[in-house]
């Protein structure tokens, strides 16, 4: 992204002054072809969306100041969704170091890079850009139990990290929040903000024959490594989206020590205990493996 152009204050390599790291939206600094490739992305996902994302994800859509035509104003999306659940969304250049993360979410600050991607790279991110964040994670956190899940992952990956149990933290949220399915009365919905913001995986985490669909168990995806380059080779279904209050309540440190006792897994992996939805054929990562 153009650090100048987005009003950073911009020292080495786009870090800004402040601890932590939020700077100005700089909405007025959009381009019209910032908003042309917002338009392109929110017509294209809205279209498949329905069916796919699960009810409260569209729910939290309907309720948002949020269209085709614009980037959406965060101060305008915070004002319903402070309201709504007590969180609010800050303006960062991108991916930002953990502990500042998790110090944003442990006080209800998302952060949102405020940038978007180029017309030419609409299905390929380095960073999270403002139409993964907005688009992705802002209408679940219209969800109470979304808002008090992820307040707690904050927390917890605050003390994670002092212990060491970073990684497998970060793979609870991972196949939650960034890549998580749920039941839904008539099957599987997506409820995921890298799925939800993602024409490709959006079709692929639920119409494809290759992932597996996994009944989520906590120890089981503590102990799963994830892929970053690619579709998931297995997703992870909750029965709904108070199971993950479930996790706010319980102590983590017998988790750690049993999860890294026990051997990693990887991520196509099915195991016997597995209470497996879909068994994936496992074709498209296979073709993948062998540089198809
Ligand atoms: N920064 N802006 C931003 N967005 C993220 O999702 C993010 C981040 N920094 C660290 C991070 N995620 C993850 O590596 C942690 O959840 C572990
Ligand atoms: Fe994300």
């Amino acid at each position: 992204m153009d650090a100048k152009k987005h009003g950073l204050a911009a020292g080495d390599a786009g870090r800004p002054d402040n601890a932590d790291w939020t700077i100005p939206q700089g909405w007025e600094h959009y381009t019209p072809q910032d908003h042309a490739t917002w338009k392109t992305l929110f017509e294209r996902q809205s279209r498949l969306l329905p069916g796919r994302a699960c009810d409260e994800f569209v729910q939290g859509m309907r309720d948002l100041p949020i269209g085709a035509d614009a980037i959406p104003e965060f101060d305008r999306l915070n004002e319903v969704l402070m309201r709504r659940t007590g969180w609010q969304i800050v303006a960062v250049p991108g991916l930002v170091p953990d502990e500042v993360f998790f110090e944003h979410l442990a006080n209800r600050r998302f952060p949102s890079g405020n940038f978007i991607r180029g017309p030419h790279e609409l299905d390929y991110l380095e960073e999270p850009d403002v139409f993964h964040d907005v688009f992705g994670h802002v209408p679940m956190l219209m969800n109470p139990a979304i808002a008090d899940f992820i307040q707690a992952y904050g927390q917890g990956g605050l003390r994670a990290q002092q212990l060491g149990n970073l990684t497998q933290l970060a793979r609870v949220y991972w196949y939650t929040i960034e890549f998580g399915l749920l039941q839904q009365g008539d099957g599987l919905r997506l409820y995921g903000a890298g799925i939800a913001s993602s024409y490709t995986e959006s079709q692929f985490c639920l119409d494809s024959p290759c992932p597996n669909r996994i009944r989520f168990n906590l120890e089981r995806v503590m102990r799963t490594h994830y892929r970053i380059d690619d579709f998931q080779e297995s997703y992870f279904v909750i029965r709904d989206l108070d199971e993950l209050l479930e996790f706010t309540r319980i102590d983590f440190a017998p988790l750690y020590q049993r999860t890294q006792a026990a051997p990693a897994l990887q991520p196509g992996d099915v195991l016997p205990q597995d209470q497996v939805f879909t068994r994936g054929d496992g074709r498209y990562h296979a073709a993948r493996r062998k540089g198809h």
